[in-house]
């Protein structure tokens, strides 16, 4: 595996866990709805963030937690663009979340150094519109869409079905044209899972890091710490800190989080006893 993440600009080492910093510019996010809808609320968030020590930053102008409501490409843009430019102007390695294949196209155009498709760039065009770029992909696995995945996910063996989906998906983007070291690979805890399923997929997240491609976590606030523990999506923090510990511990290459301080103090403890 290459040990360096190839995303526009940037070369970023892989030898310890990024952190990836979550700014939400959306009315209706799970973990933080409404508080950075705003475009200089989001800036001022992100450029925290920064300062907190995250590695990069990923905006994302459309929710998808469960039952979230599609948002059109105008209102998408409107939200993620001037955001993006800002951040880009600071020199930022930013990632921009969406499944639209245009608004991808225009975020590289604006310096975007990865994109995060949840949908696993699966739209006719989605892979196109990243391929003659130096972009980073993130792809990301889910069973059925934010209206319908929790309704029954179901699966035979979750972590094979999740490990084949993204080796396939990655290998369409070797053939669209996409170098190995731009490919992320992620199994979107929460996207169509049961609790059981993703406490399956994270004590066999080692199976999906010998495919061989980086594996980003994205488990921080989720419903399964809540489920866990009985918290409120404001109260998760040391139950996110614990999965992402965990996700790190297994061999996790990026972890996708909304609070960078704490977690890059517990990945560093952990990565001066590892
Ligand atoms: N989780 C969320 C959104 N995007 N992208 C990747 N690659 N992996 C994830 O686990 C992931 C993701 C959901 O979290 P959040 O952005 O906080 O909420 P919302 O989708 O409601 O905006």
């Amino acid at each position: 595996m290459s040990s360096v993440l190839h995303c526009g600009r940037f070369r970023l080492s892989l030898d310890r866990p990024l952190i990836m910093g979550v700014v939400n510019v959306t009315p209706d996010s799970f973990s933080d709805g409404g508080r950075f809808l705003d475009g200089a609320a989001a800036i001022a968030q992100a450029r925290r963030l920064l300062a907190e020590g995250a590695d990069l930053l990923d905006i994302g102008g459309e929710s998808t937690r469960p039952g979230a409501a599609p948002v059109s490409l105008d209102e998408e843009r409107r939200r993620v663009l001037p955001v993006l430019e800002a951040l880009v102007g600071d020199g930022a390695a930013v990632s921009v979340d969406t499944q639209k294949p245009e608004l991808m196209r225009e975020a590289i155009v604006c310096g975007a150094a990865m994109i995060n498709d949840v949908n696993g760039f699966e739209a006719p065009g989605a892979l196109e519109a990243v391929a003659g770029s130096e972009a980073g992909l993130c792809i990301m696995h889910k069973q059925g869409t934010p209206q319908t995945m929790q309704s029954q996910p179901a699966y035979e063996d979750v972590v094979a079905e999740v490990a084949a989906y993204l080796g396939s998906r990655a290998a369409a983007a070797v053939a669209a044209g996409v170098v190995g070291g731009r490919i992320v690979i992620d199994p979107g805890f929460g996207f169509g899972k049961t609790l059981e399923h993703n406490l399956a997929l994270l004590r066999g997240f080692e199976d999906l890091v010998a495919a061989g491609w980086p594996v980003l976590a994205g488990l921080s606030r989720k419903s399964m710490i809540g489920a866990l523990t009985g918290r409120e999506v404001g109260e998760r923090l040391a139950g996110s800190l614990a999965a992402a510990l965990m996700a790190a511990g297994r061999g996790a290459k990026i972890l996708r989080v909304h609070d960078v301080a704490a977690t890059r103090d517990a990945l560093a403890v952990w990565s001066a006893v590892r």
